[in-house]
Order: C-alpha cells, then structure tokens, then sequence
C-alpha cells in the first residue's frame, strides 16, 4: 500500500507522509530551465515527456512520499473547448464560453484532447523513483472551475459577483462540469494515479447556495472517486466551516487552509487531514520553521495525518527550507 493510502485505509498514525502544493514549480531552477524553453503554458501540460520529467523532479531533489502529476486544473476547460490561455503577471485568460457548444462535445472527443496527460500519468506511474510512493491526479472542484470560466480570469484580479445571478445557468454549466470531471478522474486513475485531490480553491467566495455550489458536486464526483477504489482529498480552501463541509462531503483526507485553526480542526474532523502551514513560513528562518512544522506534527500526532501546506509553495522559497522541512518532518517521532 503506498503512504497515503495507508494514511486512509488504516489510519496509520506512525507515519506523516510528506508532500507540498505546487512542488513542481517555479522554485526549482530545473523547472524554470524546461519553463523558458516552453513559453506556451498549455503546451507544455500536453508534453507527456516533459510532464512527467517535471512531475519528477521534486521526487529527485526532496525524495517526497508523493508526486502529483504535472497538468493544470484549468485543462477541464481546455478539454471542452474554451480557451485558455496564461499570460505572464496576469495569471489564466480564458476565451469566450459558449455552452450550445460545450453541449455537444462529447467524452471520446474531450478524452482525445487530453490523451496526453494521462499518457504522462501512465509513464510516470511506471518510473521506478515512485516505488512505494503515492502519484495524485487531481482536479479542480465544480465550483472553482465554473469561477474560471465565467468570469475568464483569475478572481485575484477581478471579480464581479454579477456573473452569479442567472442560476439557471450556473445550475446547467455545474452539471456538465460535473460530467466531465468526472470523465477526467476516471481517466486519470485508469492511467496509474493512485489519489485523486479536489481543489476548491475559491470555495471562499461563496455566501450562499453552499449547498448547491458546492457540497452536492462535489458529494458527487466524490462518490464517483470512492467507486473508482482510490483515496479522494478535499481542499475546500476558504470556506468556514470545515466540519459541515466533511460531514457532508465525506472525502477520505481533507486539507486544510492556513487560516483554520489546526487544534479546533482535530476536535472537530474525525477523518485524516493534511496540510495547513501557511507557505510564507518557508520565506522565514530555519528556526521559526522549526516551530512551526512541530506544531502542527504536536497537534496530529495521534491522528492520520499527511504532511503539506495550507496553499500552493510559493516561486521565491529557498531550496534549502525545504530541505529542512522535510528532514523535520522525517526525523519527528
Ligand atoms: O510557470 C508558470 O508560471 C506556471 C505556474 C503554474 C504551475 C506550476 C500554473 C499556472 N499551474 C501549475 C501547475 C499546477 N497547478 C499543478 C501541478 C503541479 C504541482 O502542484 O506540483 C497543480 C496541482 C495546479 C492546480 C491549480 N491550478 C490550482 C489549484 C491550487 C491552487 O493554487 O489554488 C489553481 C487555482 C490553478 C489555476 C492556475 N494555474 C496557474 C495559475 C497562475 C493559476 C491561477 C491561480 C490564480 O487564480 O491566481
């Protein structure tokens, strides 16, 4: 069984798998070298060499318990048929949705469109280096990917909560995002992926219609991941309440943002968690990082837990905190 299953399957508290958000990134030179070298974003998620060799590298470098694959969340509407497009500083430009003609396409077209990123999955699956190791094909949840594509842009940037307002609408692009998602899933653990991680990056936006934005997709692709026999992580970054969300959601792992608490999260989550410390802590010292990581290892110790951050790492974080992170981490208990 590999680290994270493990984690789920026998709640083994003995160990604390680590992995990080966006470990394949702009804070490894290896990568900015093939980076440079391929300007066209989406391109490069379609290169199933150069995809795996990325997916690979933090594995070489950090011997992480875990690799997730090299692809983007936004590949759902690249697969469908909207562009996408990411421009330097601005973050992901998506062109024109047009849902008469998302209606029509159909799963062997959107499979063939990103054939090449379960290509990669198949390869790297394979590769020898992740013996004993976790490879995490992911998505992005509903309602994240329904942000991007109505509002075209990173909400970072800007956002109008008009866009929200015709919910008919909504209600029909969320069932066809739904559809494919899980399309995209099942294709990518047919391929090798042994986890699948939801990222719900914007489910803080959201006010209202919880329920219906969020929870009941995602209760449904989650499903769909259970039936497929593989572990399914949440990261429903932002939202209030976590408890409600795993009591109604019912993923197997959930990781938490780094605004939550992590000691009002172990007395109220009973499933295993992951994740939590806030990234900008690796831009610090070796002391301070020190202190932190051992206090959310203190907090989990009796509990499954898997080791991440609360978001992504971030491009100006030093090589060698991470490799102290991780030796904290393996020499804890
Ligand atoms: O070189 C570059 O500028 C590319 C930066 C980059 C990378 C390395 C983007 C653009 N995507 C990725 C890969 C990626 N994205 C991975 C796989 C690699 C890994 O984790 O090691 C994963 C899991 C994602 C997931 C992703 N993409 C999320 C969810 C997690 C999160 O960060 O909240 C989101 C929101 C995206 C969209 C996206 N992709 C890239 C950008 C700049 C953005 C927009 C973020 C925003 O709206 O601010």
């Amino acid at each position: 069984m590999t680290p994270i299953q493990k984690c789920v399957k026998e709640k083994d508290t003995k160990i604390n798998p680590i992995w990080i958000m966006r470990q394949a990134g702009r804070y490894l030179p290896e990568f900015r070298e093939i980076r440079v070298k391929n300007p066209d974003f989406i391109k490069l998620c379609l290169n199933e060499n150069l995809s795996s060799e990325i997916t690979l590298q933090p594995i070489n470098r950090f011997d992480f318990d875990a690799a997730i694959i090299f692809s983007d969340i936004l590949m759902l509407p690249y697969g469908l048929g909207q562009e996408v497009k990411f421009e330097k500083g601005l973050g992901p430009k998506l062109g024109e949705l047009n849902i008469n003609k998302l209606e029509k396409i159909n799963k062997d077209k959107f499979s063939r469109k990103l054939d090449p990123v379960y290509k990669s999955i198949y390869k790297t699956s394979s590769s020898p280096i992740l013996k004993n190791k976790d490879l995490i094909g992911f998505v992005g949840a509903p309602w994240t990917i329904l942000v991007y594509m109505i509002n075209k842009m990173s909400p970072k940037n800007s956002l109008s909560k008009k866009i929200f307002e015709d919910k008919l609408f909504i209600k029909k692009l969320i069932a066809l995002i739904v559809k494919f998602l899980k399309i995209h899933v099942e294709n990518q653990v047919k391929a090798g992926a042994s986890v699948i991680q939801i990222f719900d990056s914007w489910a803080g936006l959201l006010e209202e219609n919880i329920f219906e934005y969020i929870y009941e997709p995602t209760l449904d692709l989650v499903n769909h991941v259970k039936r497929l026999g593989v572990p399914v992580i949440c990261f429903p970054r932002g939202i209030n309440d976590y408890k409600s969300f795993c009591e109604e959601v019912k993923p197997d792992m959930v990781n938490i943002d780094y605004n939550i608490d992590p000691k009002k999260i172990i007395n109220e989550i009973k499933i295993p968690v992951q994740g939590g410390l806030d990234p900008k802590v690796l831009l610090t010292n070796k002391e301070n990082l020190n202190i932190e990581v051992i206090k959310y290892l203190q907090i989990f110790k009796d509990h499954p837990y898997v080791f991440n951050l609360g978001h992504g790492i971030l491009p100006e974080t030093k090589i060698e905190m991470v490799e102290e992170l991780v030796k904290i981490v393996r020499d804890f208990k």
